[in-house]
């Protein structure tokens, strides 16, 4: 199933299988460790990607330092996290300023990049055979994380697009073996990414941390 480069989609899925706990809470280190084999499948779409996978790279770093340092502890998991950044006063919750990196405005941001992805892939999973990835994936963009991009950003972002792979070629990129195979890992799998998102929205839901700058 690996490529040469040892790329596998079915690999990074299933991580975020492994994130949530038996509490429903969810880890952070797989959650970073899924977070950059998307990064790696980006990358693996061409060089257009790499302006979009170069902000998810920075905030993955962003987290791993948190995982790293002297508060390790408290990033166990989202849930951990959010209690004790929000404790601590150490999120800008109206203007960016004190805390420009908190854990909680990182994670954000990958949380609704996730979202993205998921819609991405559920629509290419459910697609015609001559359906357009580059339309695919502008109306899930569209649906999604655009509305928190300025237009600039919505604009290379769309032109990128422009350069995605037809869904079969896509398909059969991910490694997961015939299109067929593939479509169908994708429906054994992006629950799991469902679920993740959906735990994360409740809990930043509850806790007004949506909208953070
Ligand atoms: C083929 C489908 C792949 C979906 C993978 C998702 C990766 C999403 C990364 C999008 C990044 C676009 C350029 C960066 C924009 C940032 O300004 C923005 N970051 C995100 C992740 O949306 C907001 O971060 P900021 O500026 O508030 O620190």
């Amino acid at each position: 199933m690996a490529d040469v480069e040892g790329f596998c989609l079915k690999k990074v899925l299933v991580v975020f299988e492994s994130c949530l706990t038996e509490k429903q809470e969810v880890l952070m280190d797989p959650y970073i460790e899924g977070w950059k084999g998307l990064v790696r499948f980006l990358n693996s779409l061409g060089t257009i990607f790499s302006f979009v996978s170069k902000d998810a790279v920075t905030k993955i770093q962003i987290m791993e330092n948190f995982r790293s340092g002297g508060q390790q502890e408290k990033y166990l998991t989202v849930q951990s996290m959010v209690t004790y950044e929000l404790a601590s006063g150490l999120v800008d919750l109206k203007n960016r300023s004190e805390h420009p990196n908190s854990g909680c405005r990182t994670i954000l941001r990958l949380h609704r990049a996730l979202h993205w992805l998921q819609l991405f892939l559920e629509a290419l999973r459910t697609s015609q055979e001559d359906s357009k990835t580059s339309v695919l994936c502008t109306d899930s963009y569209n649906a999604s994380l655009a509305n928190y991009h300025p237009w600039i950003i919505r604009k290379a972002a769309t032109l990128a697009f422009c350069a995605l792979p037809t869904r079969n070629t896509f398909l059969e990129n991910m490694n997961l073996g015939s299109p067929e195979e593939a479509v169908d890992m994708l429906g054994e799998a992006l629950p799991h990414i469902c679920k993740v998102y959906e735990i994360t929205e409740a809990l930043y839901a509850k806790h007004k941390l949506l909208d953070l700058p």
